[in-house]
């Protein structure tokens, strides 16, 4: 069982309209500033929150309770002037969670209706937290034989492909900078990632390096994806074998 947090920017639509059209600067800077506050709130929770569109950020919201979650919404409300509602979903798989979150929201089913909160009632016993770093094995000389816009282009495709790829083993993928990508994963086996690389490698001449972490919270799974991509990378760099996917647990 996993537990994802949706925060939403409310009523973001209309009042966007009220700053007049010389806007988009502003815009940007909110939603940049948004994404640090929540990343910087829930991560001291050992949660990890997720860029998704930017008026709406995904957390891995594992071991928190509604009360952790009004502490952080009274926090948001001194700093934003916009609103913010919080639906939190449990499931199986990361995209039953999300899903579980969004129905909540959309039905009103509230858990905190003073702090905007939705969600059914929480069930405390979450389990592990698996989460995928998927990371382009030598960006750099990918890069050095393209322009940087021409760089952007392949990475949204590799995006694209790995989301959908991902989404039907109900798992969701996010793009967090660079080469980088992490996909908050359902307990599948290895082969399914071998053949998420292949594809990529026979469509686009692309390997990626695999970095598998699980643990009780969101923060600690991700530090274990990427420590077992490190391992990857020194495995590689010394020369002693070619791992494309490496597993750590808690
Ligand atoms: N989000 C995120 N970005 C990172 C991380 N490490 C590196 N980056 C970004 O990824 C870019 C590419 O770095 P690398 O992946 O180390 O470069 P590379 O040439 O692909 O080298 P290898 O991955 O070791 O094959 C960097 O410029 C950073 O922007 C990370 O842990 N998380
Ligand atoms: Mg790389």
């Amino acid at each position: 069982m996993i537990q994802l947090t949706i925060i939403k920017i409310t009523g973001y639509g209309p009042w966007t309209l009220t700053l007049g059209s010389d806007r988009e600067h502003r815009l940007q800077m909110l939603q940049a500033s948004l994404y640090k506050e929540i990343q910087n709130l829930f991560s001291q929770k050992n949660c990890l929150a997720f860029p998704n569109r930017f008026d709406e950020i995904f957390v891995i919201s594992n071991g928190l309770s509604v009360d952790d979650h009004i502490e952080i919404q009274k926090q948001l409300v001194k700093l934003f002037e916009l609103g913010l509602s919080m639906s939190i979903g449990q499931g199986n798989t990361p995209f039953e969670a999300s899903s579980n979150a969004d129905k909540a929201r959309r039905s009103n089913t509230s858990l905190s209706k003073d702090h905007n909160i939705f969600g059914l009632q929480l069930q405390k016993d979450t389990d592990l937290v698996q989460i995928i770093h998927m990371d382009v094995d030598g960006s750099t000389s990918v890069s050095a034989k393209k322009s940087p816009y021409e760089v952007s282009s392949l990475i949204i495709k590799l995006y694209s492909e790995m989301s959908e790829f991902f989404l039907q083993r109900n798992s969701l993928a996010f793009f967090m900078g660079g080469d980088n990508f992490m996909i908050i994963s359902s307990d599948f086996n290895k082969d399914e990632i071998t053949k998420f690389l292949e594809i990529v490698k026979q469509k686009y001449d692309i390997s990626f390096n695999c970095g598998i972490g699980t643990a009780k919270t969101g923060r600690d799974a991700a530090k274990l994806a990427t420590q077992s991509l490190d391992k990857i990378r020194e495995l590689r760099d010394s020369g002693k074998k070619d791992t494309r996917i490496l597993e750590t647990t808690c």
